[in-house]
């Protein structure tokens, strides 16, 4: 009798192609980060900025993920070694990136030409923390607009953040954002992550942020 075999739990189903991505970036050793926010927090204008500062030192890859659209991926297209879109569509379900989407658009990566692929996750506070793509290193960013609260109120994606990002630093004279309640916040959550103030707009703060990236490339290229 021929055994049919059931996937009854979808994150389960989600690590194991994580983990098949996670092989296959290993073993070209790419660095993979996936950039989590709320719609708006400045996930492309960061990618955009890493992209220009590095470009030279680093051959790096995009990958986009929307609900629709391709604005994003044409931002980034000219300064990017490759880049793909990934359009999740506007069903319940889709309100983040899966390891599936990963897995497919990997298949259009030239792997071998790059050390470092930026994700940019759908904006979400809640649904990119359950789905993991087989990424190194996970990256949140919080924008003052959005108020000093994010942690408390969404504390799963920040739990196992690696790096925490305060973006629109430049709007800080104009929005109630308590910069030292926000850092109490993710040291109660999340002590050992590590914690940038930057501004997309000014460049300010910047600086740190791609000395971190640089860093752990050079981490994973040396890794045995
Ligand atoms: N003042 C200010 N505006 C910024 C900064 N960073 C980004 N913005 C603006 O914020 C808006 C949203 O930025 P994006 O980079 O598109 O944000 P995103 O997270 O990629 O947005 P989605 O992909 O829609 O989720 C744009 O109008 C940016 O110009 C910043 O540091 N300061
Ligand atoms: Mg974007």
């Amino acid at each position: 009798m021929k055994k049919i075999e059931i996937i009854e739990n979808i994150l389960e189903a989600n690590e194991t192609i994580a983990s098949r991505n996670k092989q296959l970036l290993d073993k070209h050793r790419v660095l993979a980060i996936n950039i989590m926010s709320a719609p708006g927090a400045g996930k492309t204008s960061l990618i955009l900025q890493t992209l220009k500062k590095l470009k030279g030192k680093l051959n790096i890859a995009i990958i986009e993920g929307d609900v629709a659209s391709t604005v994003d991926a044409e931002k980034v297209q000219n300064e990017a070694r490759a880049v793909v879109q990934i359009n999740t569509g506007n069903m319940p379900e889709s309100c983040s990136l899966m390891a599936a989407m990963i897995e497919s658009a990997l298949k259009d990566m030239p792997l071998d030409g790059i050390e470092l692929l930026l994700i940019e996750n759908v904006g979400n506070l809640i649904c990119p923390s359950e789905f993991t793509l087989g990424e190194h290193r996970r990256v949140v960013i919080s924008s003052l607009p959005e108020g000093d609260d994010k942690p408390t109120k969404y504390p799963l994606i920040f739990i196992d953040a690696d790096a925490v990002i305060i973006n629109k630093m430049d709007l800080l004279p104009y929005v109630d954002f308590d910069i030292a309640a926000f850092r109490r916040s993710i040291a109660g959550l999340n002590p050992k992550t590590e914690v940038f103030e930057i501004s997309c707009k000014t460049g300010e703060g910047i600086e740190r942020w791609y000395t971190w990236v640089l860093d752990q490339v050079k981490a994973n290229a040396t890794r045995r």
